[in-house]
């Protein structure tokens, strides 16, 4: 079975002006369909054609002559995370996540400052993740290089991400990537997509 693009959860304005249409149209139709395209490619004809999108991730994480594919499938999976962490409907977290944030960051208002710093001193491309830590049961944030994804790790959980390669947001914001990273922490994260995330732990 091939991989699939799963639909925009919104249509391609339903971001904007914080995320143009243009630069959703891009970053969807072709940024994140061309790694499920080249993910199709990589797996045809290979053992490796039945597995499913997490199980691609895993195998080739931890094989080096994989790793084509693992830049490619955990991209699939890690910008599918990145549409369902935005949403422009006004949402919040719930009492349960609440109460986890200001534990482990003091306020909600820290967590976004502290969650827009971590993203914008990430070096060059990659992607900024609020996660639940089952070590020592906290939340955390943390960014990965590239396609780098926390799915590999199995003591994390994601709860929310932020796509920080420069295709994400130089058409609206050129350099300035922590002003497209305000925005988003402002205006447009999907705390239902981060509530439900956590009430699964
Ligand atoms: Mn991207």
């Amino acid at each position: 079975m091939p991989i699939l693009l799963p639909d925009l959860p919104y249509d391609l304005s339903a971001l904007s002006p914080d995320i143009s249409a243009e630069t959703l149209s891009y970053h969807y139709g072709k940024h994140h369909a061309g790694y499920v395209q080249t993910t199709n490619q990589l797996i045809k004809n290979s053992p490796l054609k039945d597995k499913n999108l997490t199980d691609l991730i895993l195998i080739s994480a931890a094989d080096t002559v994989l790793t084509p594919l693992f830049n490619n499938a955990a991209q699939c999976f890690n910008h599918t995370f990145y549409w369902n962490s935005l949403n422009p409907n006004a949402s919040k977290p719930n009492l349960e996540l609440e109460t986890a944030l200001i534990r482990d960051f003091g306020s909600i208002n820290t967590f976004k400052q502290d969650f827009i710093t971590a993203a914008t001193k990430r070096f060059g491309s990659g992607w900024a993740w609020l996660v639940y830590s089952s070590t020592d049961k906290t939340l955390k944030i943390i960014t990965t290089a590239n396609a780098e994804t926390p799915l590999t790790q199995p003591t994390l959980t994601p709860l929310l991400c932020i796509d920080v390669w420069e295709h994400a947001y130089y058409l609206d914001y050129q350099n300035r990537r922590a002003d497209y990273l305000k925005a988003i922490v402002d205006n447009l994260l999907n705390w239902d997509f981060a509530n439900q995330n956590f009430d699964k732990i």
